[in-house]
Parts: structure tokens; sequence; C-alpha cells
């Protein structure tokens, strides 16, 4: 690079990192740091694909939901987080990666999506603690992101949060409903909460001492809030819900510290949250076997749209000559 091709080069960083100072949107045409532009792939895209791999656990019931309504709203659930998995990539896009590039790294196990997803949906309560709390802390975390600094991941993530609420309480009134059940359904409940609580508190990733990227996506308000900080919102708000439900969080050292005016909880098993994200969780294997599977199977729905798109394009073409 020349004399004058590094000094422009800083006098961009300098406006970009004012721009960021006032809290303005940059937005898809606007310079931006490479190295910015490659955290926001990684985060959209890691996100995307988290959306994406969350419809396995749920979808696993939509045959199995207990009425015709449970089945319906499910449905409208997991077809929901598709379309949370389209609009992240379409964000990621406007970064300058293709969708097909992002989707082939999640098929091929090189890139990640949250933990929380290698977890088993063994009963139908596991439905509703995915609700309440996958979606619960989603929320969480992606009411803070809806004030990210790249446009259009802060615009998907106001229309993201919107439909996360109806989500969360679907969740959560599968949980009540179930908890003021049968002595049986009461247990089922208590059971789902016990499997889901620790592996809902790891979504929020490592602990901010031990996370790779926080500082610099704080410093670029790609993240606005750290991992630790989100993570006790979260306990804060889920141990009251779980009281009105008559239920018990599976951790003997929680406790409230009227001076802190938050809850203190247990240590969370980081050998475990590794350990699923290396690959190594009870259903890494099955998820990415299920969307390569998926992905061979909808070839010819491949082929057919874009039979159709070109069919159009020549009928368009017709007409106007
Ligand atoms: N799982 O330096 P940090 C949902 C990785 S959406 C797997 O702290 P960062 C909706 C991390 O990527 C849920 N990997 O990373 C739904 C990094 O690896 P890398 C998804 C994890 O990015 C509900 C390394 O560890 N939400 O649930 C996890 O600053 C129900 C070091 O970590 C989002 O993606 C994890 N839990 O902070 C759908 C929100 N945590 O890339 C269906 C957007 C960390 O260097 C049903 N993302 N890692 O190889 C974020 O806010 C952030 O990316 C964090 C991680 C907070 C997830």
């Amino acid at each position: 690079m020349s004399e004058q091709e590094q000094m422009r080069e800083r006098s961009l960083e300098e406006e970009f990192t004012k721009r960021i100072a006032q809290d303005e949107k940059i937005e898809p045409k606007d310079w931006m740091p490479q190295r910015y532009r490659q955290m926001n792939i990684r985060q959209i895209s890691q996100h995307a694909h988290s959306e994406i791999v969350g419809m396995l656990p749920e979808g696993n019931w939509i045959t199995r939901a207990p009425s015709l309504l449970r089945k319906v709203t499910l449905l409208a659930k997991v077809q929901d987080e598709a379309g949370h998995g389209l609009y992240l990539y379409s964000a990621a896009e406007t970064l300058g990666i293709s969708r097909d590039e992002m989707y082939e790294q999640m098929l091929c196990g090189k890139a990640k999506y949250s933990s929380i997803f290698n977890y088993p949906t063994l009963t139908w309560a596991d439905i509703g603690a995915i609700g309440w709390l996958v979606d619960g802390a989603a929320i969480v975390n992606q009411v803070s992101l809806t004030h990210t600094s790249y446009g259009p991941y802060a615009r998907a993530m106001v229309r993201i949060c919107k439909e996360e609420s109806f989500h969360q309480r679907q969740g959560y009134q599968i949980m009540y409903k179930m908890a003021n059940g049968t002595p049986e359904q009461k247990a089922m409940a208590q059971d789902a909460l016990n499997r889901w609580w620790w592996p809902s508190l790891m979504m929020f990733g490592p602990r901010d001492a031990e996370s790779t990227h926080t500082d610099q996506s704080m410093a670029w308000k790609i993240k606005i809030k750290s991992n630790d900080t989100l993570r006790q919102m979260f306990v804060d708000q889920a141990v009251p819900q779980a009281d009105i439900l008559g239920l018990r969080i599976p951790d003997p050292h929680l406790r409230y510290n009227p001076e802190t005016a938050h809850y203190e909880f247990g240590a969370i098993d980081w050998e475990e949250f590794w350990q699923v994200v290396k690959g190594h969780g009870i259903c890494n294997k099955q998820r990415l076997a299920d969307k390569n599977k998926a992905w061979k199977e909808g070839e010819w729905v491949r082929k057919a749209a874009v039979a159709y798109a070109e069919k159009q394009a020549k009928k368009r073409v017709r007409k106007a000559g």
C-alpha cells in the first residue's frame, strides 16, 4: 500500500470510529474495516445457522403434538425459525458472502451454530422448556442486538424479537399447563427444566474472561452487552417465572442477593459446553446428518424453482418485445 493509500485508509477508519461512537448505523455500501465485515459475517451466519438447525429439535414433535391446536402452533413456530434464518442469511449476504457459501460451511460442519440445539427433545414438556428457556434466552440476547451497529442485522433483530416473544409465551404456557396438571405432567415439566436449564445458560457463550470476540465486538457495537451480563439478565428473569410455575431450578447454589438485587448461581460446566461446541454433544452428528439429508432431498425443489424463474423471465422478455 502506498503512503497516500495508507493515509486514506487511516482517515476512513477514523471516520468509521466516529460514526460508531455516535451510534450511527453502518450500511452495506458504507466503508468498513475488513475485520468489522468479517466479524459480522461470522456472528450473523452463526446466528442464521442456529435458527435453521434450531428447527430440528422442535420439528421432532410436530407429528406428536398432543392436540390439533398445539400442532398448528408448533408448526407456525418452527416455520418462523426458518424465516429468521432467511432474514439473517440475507443480512449476511449484504456483507459480500453468498448464502450458498454460508450454507455449505454449515453442512460440512465447519461453521458453528448454537450449542443448545445439540440436546435431544425427549418429551412434550421439552417443547415447553425450549419456548420458555431457549427462546427466552434468545430474546434477552436479541433485544440488545436490535441496537447493533450493522443496519441490516439491527433491523432483522427487531422483527425477529417480535416473533420470539410469541414463541416464549407459547412455551411458558405449555409449562404452566403441565406444571398445574397431573403429578405425572408436573414431573415431566420438572424433568424438562432440569435438562434444559444449564444448556440455556451456556447459550450466552463462555465467561467474559474467556470470550475471544467480546472486547472487539463491543468496541464496534456489534455486541451491545457481554456474555456474562446477558446471562445474569436471563437468570434474573427466569427464576421468578419458575416460582410461578411451582418448579425448582436445578441449582443448589441459587440464591437472591438483596444487596446486588441479582440471583447468584452455581458453576456452569464449561467442559460440557466446549465438548458440545466441538461436535461431541448428544445430537451433533444427527443434526448435521439431518440437514445434509434435507439439502440432498430438496435438490429437485431448487431445480424446479430455478426453472420456473427462467420460464417467467422468458415470458417477460417475450411480452416486452
Ligand atoms: N454455541 O468470543 P465468544 C435461537 C463460540 S438463536 C456454539 O464469546 P461471540 C432462536 C463463538 O462462536 C440462538 N458456539 O463469541 C431459536 C466463538 O467461536 P468462533 C443463537 C458458541 O460471538 C430458539 C467462541 O465460542 N443466537 O436460539 C456459543 O462474541 C428456539 C468464543 O465465544 C445468536 O447467535 C454457543 N452457545 O459471542 C431457534 C445470537 N457461544 O466463532 C429455534 C447472536 C460462543 O471464534 C428454537 N450471537 N460460541 O469459532 C451472539 O450474540 C454471539 O455470537 C454469542 C457468542 C453470544 C452467541
